[in-house]
């Protein structure tokens, strides 16, 4: 073969790979961001989602994972996802409220007496119309999956009582109705982004937080706090989400697949969720000083956070608090 020969047959080879990659690359991306670290099983169901619509879409979505709030916090990601420059992200419920008023109802104290409660109300009339509103503001909430029973720690002494709470600089979500709770118990509450929430308890600008047994394991939080409890004061429902800008760029086939792979994903991410809570307590005992609050000593803390009710009532709608607490109620009488 001549020299002249080869070099053209290598380009000809050259221009059939350039286009059978390009033809392969997606035609829509999503870039999905999230605050907690790529351990966590939030991070694991995004995983898990991105496996069936990358399948699903024959290769035509691909989606990226961004986890430690690599791509902002959760108000700052909510507002990219307004502005069409990022695709999805997986916020608390807590920081939803100033942009869907409704939302704060989910984070009343004591709200949910069950994990099996919550699904029902979450995945019910009451959740799934609060999904719906977040169209009215530029995002298209897809499904509940969760972050679980939000439980505090702190650096300075071990909690049995609301008294023992006194005084004490808690971290809580950017959300007055957790700022409110913790005023209720007599701490000193400053809301703060997830993503500086370490280096603040680590240099003791902030005495303790609140989260779920795997966040506070998998974030290494009990390197710098020394003390837990479990408050379970709040039941924290996480919401996939996607910019409606991207969304209604996608045709109705590849919006049933983000559709259908977001229940799929809640489905696992609530089933591991609870799996790795429930694990993660045990695995805090042996580096922790762990209390587990007996019945009346629980009770203290709920009666402490009453208030809220009242406080709260008219800013959330006296309706909607009342449609939830039914359908907890109706959930339970069919147990
Ligand atoms: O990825 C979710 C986090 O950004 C955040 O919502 C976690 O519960 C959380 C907190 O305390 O901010």
């Amino acid at each position: 073969m001549n020299k002249k020969l080869i070099i053209n047959l290598s380009l000809a080879l050259l221009l059939v790979l350039t286009f059978s990659v390009s033809s392969m690359a997606a035609e829509y991306t999503i870039n999905a961001g999230i605050g907690l670290n790529d351990k966590s099983a939030q991070y694991e169901s995004l995983e898990f989602f991105k496996e069936l619509v990358e399948e699903n879409s024959d290769g035509q979505i691909e989606v990226n994972l961004y986890h430690s709030s690599q791509l902002g916090d959760d108000r700052e990601m909510m507002e990219a996802l307004q502005m069409g420059v990022q695709e999805m992200t997986c916020p608390s419920t807590a920081p939803i409220a100033p942009f869907v008023n409704g939302f704060k109802v989910f984070d009343l104290p004591f709200l949910f007496p069950t994990h099996e409660a919550a699904d029902y109300v979450l995945d019910g009339p009451v959740g799934q119309d609060l999904l719906k509103q977040l169209e009215d503001e530029g995002l298209v909430g897809l499904a509940f999956w969760e972050n679980g029973y939000r439980q505090l720690t702190n650096s300075r002494n071990a909690v049995e009582s609301p008294e023992d709470v006194e005084g004490l600089k808690v971290r809580t979500m950017e959300n007055p109705m957790h700022l409110a709770a913790w005023r209720e118990m007599g701490a000193n509450p400053t809301p703060m982004a997830f993503g500086e929430l370490f280096s603040a308890m680590q240099q003791g600008v902030v005495d303790g937080q609140e989260n779920p047994w795997g966040t506070i394991y998998l974030q290494n939080f009990y390197e710098v706090q020394e003390y837990t409890t479990d408050t379970g004061h709040v039941y924290s429902p996480f919401v996939l989400m996607m910019s409606k800008k991207f969304y209604d760029k996608l045709p109705g086939d590849l919006q049933q697949v983000v559709r259908d792979a977001a229940q799929e994903a809640k489905h696992h991410n609530r089933r591991i969720n609870r799996e790795m809570n429930a694990a993660y307590l045990e695995d805090l005992k042996e580096v922790m000083t762990v209390t587990i609050l007996t019945p009346e000593q629980k009770a203290a803390f709920q009666e402490a956070v009453q208030p809220v009710y009242e406080q709260f009532e008219d800013e959330i709608g006296a309706e909607l608090i009342k449609d939830v607490q039914a359908q907890v109620e109706e959930f339970q009488a069919q147990q």
